[in-house]
């Protein structure tokens, strides 16, 4: 968390995703310059600094390099050494043209899936739309059947997509119990946990619910629920698979600069990530097993699990001991992830050992879709990172309110002049003073709706701390739902 210095020079935006990287890009900190990143030179400062350059549209070529013909292809080709390079250039050009081709195709065969069904994954199988959550696998790997059960809105109202409606549809509460709410959670990607399944009055307007039929189908859910026009009970399940977003934090109204030190138990879903001791980045509890993060924390050579240790429950840095800690079973990077634009920032931590929760421990709630946020909604960033640009880390855990920015504003040419891609949200203050900073980043952007704490986005980028302009960018967690719940039930 930042307290800005000064107003920033007129320079142009461009991604410094680390926060104290120098404003001059391609210049490297001295050496032996005082960083708790001292371990890993290569990786904290020469070997990623982003590369910015102008945007060249992609519509316009560039121009190739123009060989001089000389008179004819006749002479061209007359000696020995030219024939060869003709043969050479000629087979280079069949080889561009095959690859051209195969393009077109694939784009082709991508595009008559998007018109004649749906496609299976990326495996490039198309199947009907009314094949979709049928309660019949018909994808190679099942995808057609597992991505039929989602929590919607800020009251975890459980809808199931009908193949037959083409939508989704809440369910109706008759007959409904706890057991299929465990169904239900295991389905969504929660292993083990189901917290509550009540029926509460429908809001959402629907015409449609999905009904249970008890004594149909066999073991499978998704055979026991059919579409129905009526829902006697007029009420539909809510379901909670984990109590999550609860937090002790009492004294939010306080205006932080640069951030506040955290009480305990206000930001219990935070946890700091280790390298060999050393904090490097900060994460958030999602379920017992599962931290969020963001892919740059854990990029190459630290995408391997047993570089890390994490603390949860702990406020201060000088508490957290060499050793202790829970270690990681897997991380797992967004696959669209990438290093240049930082877009699709975002990384996945399954621990070795689950966390036992308690007041200071304790998940926050991913984002429902459906779940409405103001232009401007009050969220809070916390974190051990620098207090101000180019500072070393915190020992003591700070936290401050940054109002979410609007796409287009952020995306400004005054702002970041279209650096914000729909995978990232921005949040703080355009005229500078309180922001994350680096050592911040994988941690959490929250925001308080219906009484929970949601996780809204995952520290990424910007430029600089707190500087005019230059707000905070994080990972945009409704984008990266689908992918969260699918690795969670992928790897449990
Ligand atoms: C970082 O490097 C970092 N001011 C995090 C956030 C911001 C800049 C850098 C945004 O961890």
């Amino acid at each position: 968390m930042a307290l800005n210095s000064g107003p920033s020079p007129g320079d142009g935006p461009y991604y410094e995703n680390r926060g104290y990287q120098p404003e001059n890009l391609y210049s490297l900190p001295p050496p032996g310059a005082p960083s708790p990143y001292a371990a890993y030179p290569g990786l904290y400062y020469a070997s990623q600094v982003p590369q910015y350059g102008p945007r060249v549209p992609t519509h316009v070529s560039t121009p190739a390099v123009r060989l001089q013909p000389e008179s004819s292809s006749g002479p061209a080709c007359s000696s020995k050494s030219k024939k060869v390079l003709c043969v050479t250039l000629a087979l280079g050009a069949v080889l561009i043209g095959a690859a051209a081709a195969a393009v077109l195709i694939w784009r082709f065969m991508g595009r008559e899936c998007s018109v004649s069904g749906m496609e299976c994954g990326s495996s490039g199988t198309c199947i009907s739309p009314s094949y979709w959550c049928d309660g019949i696998s018909q994808c190679p790997t099942g995808e057609d059947e597992i991505q039929c059960v989602r929590l919607y809105g800020p009251n975890f109202i459980l809808q199931v997509y009908s193949a037959q409606g083409k939508s989704w549809h809440p369910v109706c509460q008759d007959d409904w119990n706890d057991s299929y709410g465990r169904v239900a959670c295991r389905y969504i990607g929660y292993k083990n946990s189901f917290y509550s399944s009540q029926g509460v009055h429908d809001d959402t307007g629907a015409t449609s619910y999905m009904k249970l039929n008890a004594s149909a189908g066999s073991g499978d859910l998704y055979k026991k629920l059919y579409l129905s026009d009526v829902c006697p009970s007029k009420t539909v399940v809510a379901l909670r698979c984990i109590d999550c977003g609860v937090s002790s934090a009492a004294h939010l109204q306080s205006r932080i600069v640069g951030g506040d030190a955290a009480a305990p138990g206000d930001w219990p879903w935070q946890v700091s990530l280790h390298v060999q001791g050393v904090h490097v980045c900060g994460g958030s509890i999602v379920t017992p097993e599962w931290i969020v993060t963001a892919a740059h924390c854990v990029e190459e050579p630290l995408s391997n699990p047993r570089y890390w240790a994490v603390f949860a429950g702990i406020l201060q840095q000088s508490l957290m001991f060499y050793g202790k800690g829970y270690r990681v079973e897997k991380v797992i990077s967004h696959p669209n992830y990438d290093s240049k634009t930082k877009n699709n920032d975002i990384a996945l931590m399954k621990l070795q050992v689950p966390l036992t929760f308690n007041d200071k421990i304790r998940p926050v709630c991913l984002p429902n879709p459906g779940l409405m946020l103001e232009p401007t909604q009050p969220c809070w960033i916390s974190g051990w990172g620098s207090t101000y640009e180019k500072g070393k880390t915190s020992n003591v855990l700070n936290a401050a309110m940054v109002p979410l920015i609007e796409p287009s504003k952020c995306n400004s040419k005054s702002v970041y002049n279209h650096l914000i891609t729909p995978a990232m949200i921005c949040a703080g203050y355009l005229q500078g003073n309180i922001d994350s900073c680096q050592g911040d980043s994988g941690g959490p952007l929250v925001t308080w709706k219906n009484s929970i704490w949601w996780l809204i986005g995952d520290t990424s980028w910007g430029s600089g701390c707190a500087k005019p302009n230059r707000p905070g960018v994080y990972g945009n967690m409704t984008v990266f739902i689908d992918w969260i719940y699918q690795q969670m039930r992928a790897n449990s």
